[in-house]
């Protein structure tokens, strides 16, 4: 990871077969500038073999301010608009398409390309301090970075216009209501709580992990015969593979936990 050419906006480090990213430009309130757009496809393109789960954090006390706006301030070409929004959509796919499950801690504001940035990994992690907001109205643009695919299928295409339209922001605890964050934690245990959900995903079956990324957002949006049919194949897929067995073995030879809840 280290060997990569990452703009200094981003810093990756490891712990274990966690790989960790920080967005790192505090002063800006890590808005996003075209150098750590494409570092971000960079990153998630060169995952090591042996990563088997990665969490996105920001430093500061936000998470993202989103786009950063000097990168389009002056636009005129439409074309160069067209491929600078596709240059978003080729990273954030890198972040959703993940071979391995994407974590991000949430704080602060989670605006515009921010959400649309937390949108595209898989779990989200919210502190008490996160606010959402899609100000583009405000600033004359629009989504630019599949936010108007990801967040409606987040949260729905009614609430989305009414951000966008009204201005409204979302507290911590209403992203967790309607949709946004899985997790709410209080502030500053983001990371920790991150960290402990992509140790537990790290530890899954490699096979399982890949249709749970793969195969679930795919079959959702199928019709339901076709989605029955995928499942089918996944299901036989999975558990023909020699970990899957090995697994099944250790459960049936009461080597491996049971199953317990505790709230
Ligand atoms: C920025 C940006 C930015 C801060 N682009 N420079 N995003 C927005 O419309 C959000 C705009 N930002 C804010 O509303 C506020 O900065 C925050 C609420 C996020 C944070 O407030 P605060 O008081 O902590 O910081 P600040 O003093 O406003 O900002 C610190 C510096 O960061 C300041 O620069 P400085 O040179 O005066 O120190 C700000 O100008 C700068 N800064 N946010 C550029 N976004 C793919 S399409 C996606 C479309 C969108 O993302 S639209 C949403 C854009």
């Amino acid at each position: 990871m280290s060997s990569l050419d990452l703009p200094k906006t981003l810093q990756a480090t490891r712990d274990g077969n966690i790989a960790i990213l920080r967005l790192s430009r505090p002063e800006k309130r890590n808005a996003l500038d075209d150098d750590t757009v494409k570092g971000l496809r960079l990153f998630f393109m060169s995952l090591d073999e042996s990563v088997r789960a990665v969490v996105l954090h920001g430093e500061g006390s936000h998470f993202s301010a989103g786009l950063d706006l000097g990168e389009v301030a002056g636009a005129s070409d439409l074309h160069h608009s067209i491929l600078h929004s596709q240059m978003w959509h080729r990273a954030f796919h890198e972040i959703q398409f993940a071979r391995v499950p994407v974590f991000s801690v949430l704080h602060g504001a989670v605006v515009g390309g921010g959400l649309e940035l937390a949108a595209s990994t898989h779990i989200r992690i919210a502190e008490s301090s996160a606010y959402y907001a899609l100000p583009e109205g405000q600033r004359g643009i629009f989504l630019g970075g599949g936010g108007s695919v990801r967040i409606p299928r987040l949260i729905g295409v009614p609430l989305v216009q009414d951000m966008m339209l009204t201005g409204r922001t979302l507290s911590a605890q209403e992203g967790l209501t309607y949709g946004i964050s899985q997790y709410l934690v209080a502030p500053g245990e983001g990371l920790t709580k991150a960290m402990e959900l992509a140790r537990k995903a790290a530890g899954n079956a490699l096979m399982t992990n890949f249709a749970v990324l793969h195969a679930i957002p795919q079959i959702a949006e199928s019709n339901p015969a076709a989605g029955y049919f995928t499942e089918s194949l996944m299901a036989a897929i999975a558990e023909t593979t020699p970990e899957a067995q090995q697994r099944l073995r250790d459960f049936l030879e009461k080597r491996a936990a049971k199953i317990t809840h505790r709230d």
